[in-house]
């Protein structure tokens, strides 16, 4: 059932396939040297190197270098223009209008910035930004679908969480790990209200933490994160609604059993710590068989886990997941 309606889903796609027209008309960067903004080619040595997403239209955000383009990007989509990805936000931080985030968070300082790491591990310590940086990072193309039932296409650029995990050597009790947010009246006028119970904290199963398609995202579009976006780094899970994809980490815990998350806490019955795309299940207020990607206009069907059951589905395996929403 799930094969069948991806394979589907992938024949409608390649009938279509923008991404090739795309391809064509982004620019390239060339390791760590050139940026040619919109639309053109830098050839450098005569062979790109590698090919990562560009606005059209330049931001003047510090451009992140040798970023490498990787097979795990979903292909066949439009991507999200720059503006929209970067204008249409959630992060209630900063207010709860979807231009609260691009209109406030110039107040946010993203550097410096560290991470402290603890819990159940080996080696807890803090995670500097720059060290992040200077990881071999990756362009990962994903859909994200908000649990409010519209959609975008963005182009990340981040390190799998995997890789940042494994050096500080998580015990065998660590089962779920836990990631929160900053909590900064100053930087963050949103949290002044009591919108949520700050900080915002989100958490996977450490199974969804290591798995391949889980990145920390540092930047969209080639370049360092927007604030708005979640800037220095924020997680992404593309199979999960937006939520789970915390912003601005300041924390990561080990733990050995599943963190109470900020929307769970808020709205239990609405809001799960799965959070699994599902358009079987809908929210109690609202379907979640369909979405609308931004810049579209006809609805189009939400696929179970987002589109990514191939790569996830066996996380799953034997769990009712109207159950564990
Ligand atoms: N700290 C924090 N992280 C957050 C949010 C938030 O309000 N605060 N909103 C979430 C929601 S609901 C979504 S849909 C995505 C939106 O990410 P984007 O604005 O980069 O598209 O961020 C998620 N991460
Ligand atoms: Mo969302």
């Amino acid at each position: 059932m799930l094969i069948r309606s991806l394979a589907r889903w992938m024949e409608r796609e390649s009938a279509v396939t923008p991404y090739d027209d795309y391809l064509n008309r982004r620019t390239f960067l060339q390791g760590t040297a050139g940026v040619i903004a919109g639309g053109a080619l830098a050839l450098g040595s005569g062979r790109a190197q590698a090919a990562v997403s560009r606005p059209a239209d330049g931001e003047g955000l510090a451009v992140l270098p040798g970023v490498q383009e990787s097979p795990l990007s979903t292909s066949g989509e439009t991507l999200t223009p720059y503006k929209d990805a970067t204008s249409y936000n959630n992060y209630y931080e900063f207010g709860t209008d979807k231009g609260d985030p691009v209109r406030y968070a110039a107040s946010l300082k993203p550097r410096p910035w560290t991470i402290t790491v603890d819990g159940a591990c080996a080696k807890p310590g803090v995670l500097d930004v720059e060290t992040l940086l200077g990881m071999p990072l990756e362009e990962r193309i994903y859909r994200l679908r908000c649990v409010e039932a519209w959609s975008m296409v963005i182009p990340w650029v981040g390190v799998s969480l995997k890789a940042v995990i494994d050096r500080f050597q998580p015990l065998s009790s660590a089962r779920f790990i836990r990631f929160e947010t900053l909590n900064d009246p100053v930087q963050m006028p949103g949290v002044r209200r009591a919108v949520l119970d700050w900080p915002y904290v989100e958490g996977l199963r450490m199974d969804e933490a290591v798995h391949p398609l889980t990145i920390l995202a540092v930047g969209l579009y080639g370049s360092v994160l927007p604030n708005q976006n979640g800037a220095p780094a924020r997680l992404v899970v593309p199979w999960k609604y937006g939520f789970k994809s915390i912003k601005s980490i300041v924390r990561i815990s080990f733990v050995e059993t599943a963190p109470l998350t900020s929307w769970a806490k808020a709205g239990p019955t609405e809001y799960g710590f799965y959070a699994n795309v599902n358009p079987a299940v809908d929210h109690p207020r609202w379907s979640q068989a369909r979405e609308r990607r931004i810049g579209e206009f006809r609805r189009r069907e939400t696929l179970p886990f987002n589109g990514y059951g191939e790569q996830v589905a066996d996380l799953y395996k034997g769990m009712d997941l109207a159950k564990f929403y």
